[in-house]
């Protein structure tokens, strides 16, 4: 007997996707059409520039070539329509060919981020019963091929592993393309185009499916919003896998306007003013953190940064103070943006004044994007008031893919998502973001779900019990903290163990806790659960502080 689970994930109601349609959003678009539609109109304009170590161009005509030869590759190894595929690759060349060449054939990338290790690659492979994944021999000093054949050895679907560079006992990428004359159908526009992660609340990521035509739909708009045009020049200066350097507007935005996106291998102004005066980059994204360095860095630079018109920043909290300075120093315009891989994104706009800009995290790219603020009781609070957002539109989700309980809980019965994020809105629609309902960390714009990093310290024998809360840090708006309880009589333990553990369970460096601290209680709610509000509000009065070595 077969059981029918029932589709991989909820989508849009018919009426809706009418609607979207007959009001021109989504118009029947996939990724390999538009790449197509580019290479015949202006093949020989630059798509893609990665400068290091040795510069590479490729045109659109030969993005559209080497993305179709990859796409008959990996068709003639068996991946098809529907499979997932975990891409692992850094800001290269080889990311957006391999990205284009799966979304041709309807295979779905599951995009890891370079700072993964083993316990998210597993979890991804398994989870998403992934096929193939692509990395590159080394990066910042890691060797990706000993984590690859550890995680085929434990994923029985996982039947190719292939490498940019040396491929050791795996198959080069190299060797994948083969002459594209027998290629398969390509996938429907509102067929999944493939898997982003969400930043997480839970023990593990979830997995969010995006259509072609709900992820195009934000593209367009956002390229209008943003100005980008063919004479853009984008910089992708964050991981090109995460969903804002992807589409606000990001190297997908930049090339569905026949831009050219250049690929950054580095965030640090030292690597990339350089690259913005060579390439003459016109614009950019980047979190918080990164762009308190780039205005501190402006000031001391020789590069010229005269081409720069735009830079967006966004991901976490932007403090008003940091914002009023980019763009005097960086002599360009500001653009906050407040998005979320589910979905939603928000723009300060181009002609809204400058108190706007560097006081709200600015409004909904779609006229059909509706947004709610409520209260714990789901009812709507007035104008101006802090509540909850609720949203739901052209480009966000219905629900996260195969995770039926998660969704009943992160969705309403109406389908708007529950983004977790306390925010008000001004009489202009804009948005401010107050805080965060949700138990997550937003350590500079990378995401820490604190459950999944108390669940590793929690499987030390000496540890009783643990809560990781996040605290008010000036670079980047939070850092975390795990308070431990040891048990009585247990082994002492200090700090540096405990970071030990977590970095040793094989987890992103960003997830190792900042601080740990041993306490003897947490304080409670009213109902006797841990008040992370409480140890939250500890940290910020510096009630204990365990020496760190
Ligand atoms: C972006 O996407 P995610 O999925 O990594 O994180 C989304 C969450 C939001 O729910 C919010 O909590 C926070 O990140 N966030 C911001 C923010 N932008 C995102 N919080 C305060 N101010 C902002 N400007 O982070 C993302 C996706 C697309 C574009 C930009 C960011």
């Amino acid at each position: 007997m077969t059981i029918d689970s029932g589709p991989d994930a909820p989508t849009w109601p018919a009426e809706f996707a009418e609607r979207y349609r007959a009001a021109g959003h989504w118009r029947g678009e996939t990724f390999g059409s538009v790449l197509a539609e580019r290479a015949a109109a202006h093949p020989d304009r630059i798509a893609v520039v990665d400068p290091a170590p040795a510069r590479r161009v490729w045109t659109y005509r030969e993005l559209a070539e080497r993305s179709a030869r990859l796409a008959a590759g990996f068709a003639a190894r068996g991946i098809g329509k529907g499979d997932r595929v975990v891409v692992h690759l850094p800001n290269t060349g080889e990311f957006v060919e391999v990205v284009f060449g799966l979304f041709r054939i309807g295979a779905l990338p599951v995009y890891a981020l370079p700072a993964h290790r083993e316990t998210e690659i597993a979890y991804f492979c398994s989870f998403t019963e992934a096929v193939a994944y692509v990395i590159p021999d080394r990066h910042a000093g890691f060797d990706h091929r000993a984590l690859a054949s550890k995680v085929k050895a434990a994923t029985p679907t996982l039947r190719h592993v292939f490498v940019a560079g040396d491929p050791g006992e795996h198959t080069a990428l190299s060797d994948v393309p083969c002459e594209p004359d027998q290629l398969p159908e390509g996938p429907a526009p509102d067929d999944l185009a493939f898997l982003q992660l969400s930043g997480g609340t839970t023990g593990v990521p979830k997995l969010i499916p995006r259509t072609h035509d709900d992820y195009i739909y934000s593209l367009r708009g956002s390229d209008e919003i943003c100005g980008v045009d063919e004479d853009t020049r984008f910089l992708v200066v964050l991981p090109a896998g995460h969903n804002f350097p992807m589409s606000s507007p990001g190297w997908l935005g930049t090339l569905y306007a026949g831009g050219t996106v250049v690929l950054c291998p580095r965030p640090d102004p030292a690597t990339a003013f350089p690259l913005v005066e060579a390439e003459r980059v016109t614009m950019t994204g980047m979190v918080p953190p990164l762009a308190l360095l780039w205005t501190e860095a402006a000031a001391e630079t020789t590069a010229d940064l005269s081409s720069l018109r735009l830079v967006l920043v966004g991901g976490a909290k932007y403090s008003e103070a940091a914002a009023r300075r980019l763009e005097p120093a960086l002599g360009c315009r500001l653009m906050q943006v407040f998005g979320m891989a589910e979905g939603l994104v928000n723009y300060t706009r181009l002609d809204d004044d400058e108190e706007t800009v560097v006081t709200t995290q600015g409004r909904p790219i779609s006229p059909d994007d509706e947004i709610r603020v409520v209260d714990d009781e789901d009812d709507d609070v007035p104008d101006g008031d802090f509540g909850h957002l609720l949203t739901r539109g052209p480009y966000t989700i219905r629900g996260y893919w195969r995770a039926p309980e998660h969704n009943a809980r992160s969705f309403t019965a109406d389908g708007f998502y529950r983004t977790g994020d306390i925010v008000r809105r001004t009489p202009t629609g804009h948005l401010v973001v107050e805080g965060r309902a949700k138990d997550q960390i937003n350590r500079g714009g990378e995401k820490i779900a604190p459950e999944e990093i108390e669940n590793i310290i929690l499987s030390h024998p000496s540890v009783h019990d643990v809560s990781v809360v996040g605290v008010a840090d000036p670079y980047l708006g939070e850092r975390s903290l795990a308070y431990v309880i040891l048990r009585d009589g247990a082994e002492p333990l200090k700090p540096p163990a405990v970071k030990r553990l977590v970095r040793e369970r094989g987890v992103a460096a960003y997830k190792v806790p900042d601080l740990v601290e041993f306490v003897d209680a947490f304080p409670q709610t009213g109902i006797g659960k841990v008040s992370k509000k409480g140890l939250r509000t500890d940290a910020t009065s510096g009630r204990s502080a365990t020496p760190q070595h």
